[in-house]
């Protein structure tokens, strides 16, 4: 009769290890003594004959401080605690129940930088920042930024770079939400407050926090730079077509396949005007996207997938359910003949076994799919020849290829990132 049993992993001395242990513990002690409290059990593993390591210090693990209910919080040292310290704002991908015009007043007023996920939904207001993972990558944003406290709202942001950036510095982080409640599972975490969102956000706007303004400045002058970077991009590839998504129709969805669609929106998307930016995140698979579109399609006059070729092909026959619903998608699928994202992993060095077990080219004609399910098919060679076919309502089912290659892919992005580094350094 616990609220909760947990086995213990078995010690060893990776860092990783000893912080699921920790995250384990901390995670039951909160759960035992969260009402109503009760108890909890918990199993300890140990090696034969049972001798510890005498003389050797103890990992050093902090406590975490748990909040549930917005009374708890104690504002004024809240805000004494962040105001004029270098705070930064990540908002990873948030449930619609979060109020994005508050987090983007909280911007506008306060002034405390954003780092926004494609899919937190509260991109193009000023003190926004997109593409951090590119900006970290490219160390435009570099240890000198390091802020001395995250407030982290929605979930696992998709740029994994940006939580290995805070972990690896050891900055301060407090959750606000329950989006990550139980889920600590690197230990990073200083506070977990598990209250409203948007009544954190509403007290934290009425309170008299400030920001640190130099840091802001800094900060919301480089997250610019992508931003600039991609208005003058002008060749047809997979790095633009992710930014022309920015002319989706007016309060149209955009669903965003796994692999490099996720990670291309994540870095150069910013929306002209309010669209939602949805996709399945967590195992991150690419199976079921096209029917999880059209699933999103049922509640939106447009809706668009971006996807890639193998994505694409492995949920195919999810389209039949465009034409036996009516539903407006218009998919864009990004075909470089298999998966681009193994040519960025170690994996691409793996030449003898590459194409067979990692880039795996289907070699199969998208526009033939596309007569199967009777959509209409496009072929754009342009930036703007895309841009034109996104920009207005398609009614039925569309689907704009977009041939690209992988080799080609890869130094794309290289390019880009030198272009980025180039425009910093002026
Ligand atoms: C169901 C499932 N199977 C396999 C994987 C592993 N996987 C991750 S990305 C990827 C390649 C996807 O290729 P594509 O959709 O063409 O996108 P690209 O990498 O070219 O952007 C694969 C097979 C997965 N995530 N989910």
């Amino acid at each position: 009769q616990v609220k909760r049993f947990v086995a213990i992993t078995l010690q060893d001395a990776h860092p990783d290890v000893t912080a699921y242990i920790d995250y384990e513990v901390q995670e039951i002690v909160r759960l035992a003594a969260a009402t109503p409290a009760g108890p909890v059990h918990l199993n300890l593993p140990l090696r034969k004959p049972l001798m510890p390591v005498l003389g050797e210090p103890w990992p050093d693990v902090a406590a975490q401080t748990n909040v549930a209910a917005i009374e708890q919080i104690d504002l004024t040292a809240l805000t004494a605690m962040i105001t004029d310290k270098k705070v930064v704002i990540l908002a990873g991908p948030l449930q619609k129940t979060v109020d994005v015009k508050l987090l983007q007043e909280l911007a506008a007023t306060k002034r405390f930088p954003i780092i926004a996920d494609v899919l937190a939904n509260v991109r193009g207001v000023a003190g926004v920042v997109n593409g951090i993972e590119l900006l970290l990558q490219t160390e435009v944003i570099d240890d000198t930024l390091v802020p001395d406290i995250v407030i982290r709202l929605g979930s696992t942001p998709v740029s994994a770079r940006v939580m290995t950036w805070v972990q690896d510095h050891t900055v301060a982080q407090i959750v606000v939400g329950k989006a990550t409640v139980g889920k600590d599972y690197k230990r990073q975490i200083s506070r977990q407050l598990h209250v409203d969102e948007n009544v954190f956000l509403q007290a934290l706007l009425a309170s008299d926090v400030r920001a640190n303004q130099e840091y802001l400045a800094e900060f919301s002058v480089l997250g610019q730079q992508v931003t600039k970077l991609m208005s003058s991009a002008d060749h047809l590839n997979e790095i633009t077509t992710a930014y022309a998504m920015r002319k989706a129709v007016p309060n149209s969805a955009i669903f965003v396949a796994n692999s490099m669609p996720i990670r291309d929106m994540d870095n150069f998307f910013v929306p002209d005007h309010a669209v939602t930016v949805m996709a399945n995140r967590g195992a991150n698979g690419i199976d079921g996207t096209e029917s999880t579109a059209l699933g999103v399609a049922t509640q939106f006059d447009q809706t668009y997938l971006i996807t890639g070729d193998l994505t694409f092909f492995h949920d195919m026959n999810g389209l039949m359910m465009a034409k036996q619903y009516q539903l407006n998608l218009t998919v864009v699928v990004v075909n470089n003949d298999g998966g681009s994202i193994f040519s960025f992993l170690p994996q691409a060095n793996a030449k003898d076994y590459f194409e067979e077990m990692f880039g795996t080219p289907l070699g199969l004609n998208v526009e033939k799919v596309a007569n199967l399910y009777d959509a209409t098919y496009h072929h754009p060679h342009t930036v703007q020849a895309l841009e034109a076919l996104i920009m207005q309502p398609m009614p039925g089912l569309n689907i704009i290829e977009i041939t690209s290659d992988r080799a080609q892919n890869v130094l794309d992005h290289r390019q880009i990132q030198n272009e980025l580094q180039a425009l910093y350094n002026d």
